[in-house]
């Protein structure tokens, strides 16, 4: 069926129909005959698909045709429920590949055994939406990794974010109801920016850490290859001589981070919804697979005791100044699945799934989500048997145990014995090689209550609002303004800006005047006294950690006939060299004629390729393209969106008229803007777009933005 981890695997979709039988785990053909006959489920041939069994030509259909009950049987029941949350997903194959042993900490083969490849699965997604909801919804990235290591699969089920809304499990489903569309009238679809959220939200101080990090550009990524992922809460790596040390897991893109703006996103669902998985797929597809560094922050007891915050405590990061992200390998996404449902869909995170040398700590949430994953997979995948799915089976070990029997029981042992201890023979229990939990001495009272340590709400969120660099402090206000101008419910605006005002009191003030409340409403007591006001920590921020190269990133070239081949050829050697992407977007998807007779084709034909699908674009066109595109409507909000998005603008001298017709006059033009004229003028340019964006322009253009400044 599928463990394809290279393009060519999954560019050659077998013909046919494949189903893993038996226990030996190998594929066998179904069909009877040749594999190019159709059969039934059965195996038997198939004489006509195209007319059910009737009395008659004209006459009412008999239930004596099996395969056409089959075939809708098999049809009425193709789907699954879908995720309560993470629905919309993508999925892809890698390899995780150590550089840096651990096992000064930990027994945990992956992470001890320099240059050893452990294949990997991984599923991107967005939290609140359903699974055909659109991709750039303003919301948390999952990024959920299954490894298939030595000692069975280890799950890293992250997100792209450090930190969580709660603390407790106990508060999830709520956090989640609160999130999904309300119950009466069932919408918003993926998105937050209604009642029930803040409502829940402001009467949650615990999440506020969070909503920082949620309002901020991080909820709205460019790409999922250029996100980071956190595991979020502190693990456990144990070594062999039964030492604890706990340990943080990141993930950070090789192609940096970034970011879309507000208003693209909002552009981006309607022009395509699948913007983020069409961006993973033609990179893996094209041979740019992406690559993220593996990271881990290593802490003992001693500097848990002195850190002021609890590192049990899943709303708080430990900032990466205090303890430093050591990187120890590196991960590549390089395999597209063969079969979306059957991988993607299928496949099952559990947070429990951990290796010997791998453990937990007593962080409530990791506890609740250790009961949660397995359960959930009960009622999605509708058995207990998830686990004999092939994307869910451990690949690199044998799996020997007497859990037999259940629906869809497809690996089932032979012989007598199907207990233990036994007479007969079979596995046996190592406690040499076998998984032992952690022996923590605990003490305490039976008790539900949060520790005083978790209670300090407010001074990480203060500390991520001003790690941001104004542009981002900027973005932070509009999310917010944006998001509670949509609650109905005055009370809810209020209550919300009067928790901004523990955070950082300007901001609160914008986002009142944003709103238009009368004045600054009363601020909650906070729970407990801040912390000193905490240091800037530049790796919050996205801007100041920007990656400097357009590689891996989209220039959009939109041509007109009689364009420079000169330019153009330039524009793509330049792109193609880092590498990076580039399409021709052209008025008929025929294409055009350049000026030297050669017939360049578009990608997108002018409508179906607006300037938010590209990271820069270049205009180069003739004197008559620049006038005939003038009259377009598609064309000129192609050129003001880019322009109002800060993109880099690349312009062959003859745009000048389409640039006017845009809105972009002789004053506007900006150092974010470059004149195309000869050829060195396309490599210049692209080297111009490694800053991906011209963010001085953004500055100019708001009318909001001087409060930031
Ligand atoms: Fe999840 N979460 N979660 N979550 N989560 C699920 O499991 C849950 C949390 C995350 O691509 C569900 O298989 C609880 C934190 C990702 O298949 C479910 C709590 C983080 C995915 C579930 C949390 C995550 C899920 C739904 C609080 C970041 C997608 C389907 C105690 C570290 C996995 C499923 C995929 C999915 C429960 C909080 C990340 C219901 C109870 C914190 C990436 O089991």
């Amino acid at each position: 069926m599928t463990n394809g981890t290279n393009n060519e695997h999954s560019a050659q979709p077998e013909a046919g129909f494949e189903v893993r039988i038996g226990d030996g785990g190998e594929l066998h053909q179904l069909a009877t005959g040749d594999a190019d006959t159709l059969t039934t489920q059965q195996g038997v041939a198939v004489a006509d698909d195209q007319n059910s069994l009737r009395l008659g030509a004209r006459g009412p259909a008999l239930l004596e045709d099996f395969h056409l009950r089959e075939k809708l049987f098999h049809f009425d029941h193709e789907r699954i429920p879908e995720r309560v949350v993470h629905a919309r997903g993508y999925g892809v194959h890698g390899t995780f590949t150590l550089t840096e042993s651990l096992a000064e900490f930990t027994m945990a083969r992956i992470l001890t055994e320099v240059g050893e490849k452990t294949p990997m699965f991984t599923r991107f997604s967005t939290v609140a939406g359903s699974k055909g909801s659109f991709d750039l919804a303003r919301d948390v990235r999952g990024f959920a990794c299954k490894f298939y290591t030595k000692q069975g699969n280890w799950d890293i089920v992250a997100n792209n974010i450090p930190v969580f809304f709660i603390q407790d499990a106990i508060k999830f489903p709520d956090l989640v109801h609160a999130a999904k569309p309300a119950p009466d009238r069932n919408f918003p679809q993926a998105q937050t920016a209604h009642d029930n959220f803040w409502d829940f939200i402001s009467l949650t101080p615990e999440s506020m850490h969070m909503i920082m990090w949620t309002m901020s550009d991080r909820a709205i990524p460019r790409s999922f290859r250029f996100m980071e992922g956190f595991g979020v809460h502190s693990f456990r790596l144990i070594n062999a001589e039964g030492k604890s040390t706990f340990v943080k897991f990141h993930f950070k893109p090789k192609l940096g981070l970034q970011s879309v703006l507000w208003n693209e996103a909002v552009k981006i669902n309607g022009a395509d919804p699948d913007f983020h998985r069409r961006d993973l797929w033609d990179a893996i597809d094209m041979g740019n697979p992406p690559e993220w560094d593996f990271g881990v922050q290593l802490f003992d007891d001693a500097f848990a005791e002195r850190f002021a915050f609890d590192v049990l405590d899943p709303t708080k990061i430990i900032p990466e100044e205090e303890v430093p992200v050591k990187i120890i390998g590196s991960f590549v996404l390089d395999g597209l699945v063969d079969n979306f449902f059957a991988e993607t869909e299928q496949v099952a995170f559990c947070t429990q799934n951990v290796v010997p040398g791998i453990g937990f700590s007593n962080d409530p949430l990791l506890q609740g989500r250790n009961f949660s994953y397995l359960d959930t997979q009960l009622k999605r995948l509708g058995s207990p048997n998830f686990t004999h799915i092939p994307i869910n089976q451990p690949r690199g070990c044998p799996v020997h145990n007497f859990q037999q029997d259940g629906h869809m029981a497809m690996r089932n042992p032979k012989g007598r014995a199907n207990y233990e201890p036994n007479s007969w023979g079979g596995p046996r229990e190592n406690p040499d090689t076998g998984y032992s939990h952690f022996p923590a001495e605990e003490a305490g009272t039976r008790i539900q209550r949060r520790p005083e340590s978790f209670a300090d709400h407010y001074s990480q969120a203060r500390q991520f609002f001003v790690s941001q660099t104004p542009i981002e402090q900027k973005h932070i206000g509009d999310a917010l303004v944006f998001e509670l101008s949509k609650c109905q419910r005055l009370d809810i605006r209020e209550r919300m800006v009067g928790h901004l005002r523990n955070i950082d009191e300007r901001l609160a003030q914008i986002v009142a005047t944003g709103l238009g409340l009368a004045g600054l409403p009363p601020a909650p007591r906070p729970a407990a006294p801040p912390v000193a006001d905490l240091p800037p920590s530049d790796a919050l921020s996205i801007v100041k950690r920007g990656p400097g190269s357009f590689a891996g990133r989209k220039l959009g070239i939109l041509l007109s006939d009689g364009a420079s081949t000169a330019v153009v050829n330039a524009l793509v050697a330049a792109v193609e060299s880092l590498p990076a992407t580039c399409e021709f977007i052209t008025p008929k998807i025929g294409g055009v004629t350049l000026d030297d007779g050669t017939l360049a084709a578009g990608k997108q034909k002018i409508d179906g390729g607006p300037s938010v699908l590209y990271d820069a674009v270049a205009l180069v066109v003739s004197v008559q393209g620049a006038s005939l595109l003038a009259r377009d409507a598609a064309t000129r909000d192609f050129v003001a969106d880019a322009f109002g998005h800060c993109k880099f603008i690349g312009f062959s001298p003859e745009a000048v008229p389409l640039l006017r017709k845009a809105g972009i006059e002789e004053a506007d033009m900006d150092s974010g803007m470059m004149s195309l004229k000869i050829a060195a003028d396309g490599s210049a340019f692209v080297e111009r777009c490694g800053e991906l964006r011209y963010r001085d322009r953004e500055l100019t253009l708001d009318l909001d933005a001087a409060a930031f400044l």
